[in-house]
């Protein structure tokens, strides 16, 4: 197997992020329940549909823990399988863990069809854990406020991320001065941002300040209308990226 040696832009992201001119990743946790009974099949019926209004505004899609125990691993493949050829699909488990069990659940994303995977930087050996062809994000620093062991080991997971072949870095839109500190120290890494609107963050903050991408959940899926809502993100992001 041949494990890459060195970061790597993640291309599928930034080849839609221009073909769509967007920086938009739906953070996929909590589809609408409410017509749904709670079933798994209909929670995934409405994911086809939420992605199927939503695809040509945003690039990618992120599924972690809440959407795996609605739908199922069974339910993510076939979201994967289907989604696959128009949105970027990161994983979100946030990977922390011995060498050997960190690569085993990172080849087990990638054969899934996952194109990107967030890890923590804090286990260290993250060289061992590298896959064929999946993305790494290595988690830099968290969007909540109690995140304060990140704010106090930054210069050191600042150095793992660089050391670790990552290819890119999480970063909470909230914090925006870390943000510009890491835009000039890694400039060669995509910075992925979530904490939009529902967590605090302005839409396109995080782009203002160095961010490539921005991860929203809640204020799409929980909107009333997810496209009119994800359109005005879009907007705004826009007319920053143009400036
Ligand atoms: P929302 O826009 O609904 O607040 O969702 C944000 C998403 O980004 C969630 O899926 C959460 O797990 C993720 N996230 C975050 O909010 N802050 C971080 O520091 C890292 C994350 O992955």
């Amino acid at each position: 197997m041949g494990y890459y040696l060195e970061p790597r832009v993640p291309l599928k992201l930034w080849r839609f992020a221009e073909d769509r001119r967007s920086r938009l990743i739906l953070a996929l946790d909590f589809p609408d329940r409410s017509s749904t009974g709670g079933r798994s099949r209909s929670i995934l019926d409405g994911c086809f549909r939420l992605l199927d209004s939503l695809k040509e505004y945003i690039v990618g899609v992120k599924i972690g823990f809440p959407l795996l125990f609605s739908i199922g691993v069974d339910g993510v493949k076939e979201l994967v399988e289907d989604f696959k050829k128009e949105l970027y699909l990161l994983s979100d488990f946030k990977i922390g863990d011995i060498p050997e069990v960190a690569r085993y659940a990172i080849k087990s994303l990638e054969d899934t069809g996952f194109d990107g995977a967030t890890v923590h930087l804090f286990q260290g050996g993250l060289r061992r854990t590298v896959g064929d062809s999946i993305n790494l994000f290595g988690v830099l620093m968290m969007s909540h406020p109690e995140a304060v062991l990140f704010e106090k080991n930054f210069k050191e997971l600042i150095y793992e991320a660089s050391e670790a072949r990552v290819d890119g870095v999480v970063i909470g839109a909230t914090k925006k001065e870390y943000i510009q500190d890491v835009r000039k120290k890694l400039p060669q890494k995509t910075i992925l941002c979530p904490g939009i609107v529902t967590q605090g963050a302005e839409p396109s903050q995080a782009l203002r300040y160095g961010g490539d991408f921005e991860i929203v959940g809640r204020a799409i899926t929980a909107s009333t209308d997810p496209v009119i809502s994800t359109r005005k993100l879009l907007e705004v992001e826009r007319s920053v990226l143009q400036t």
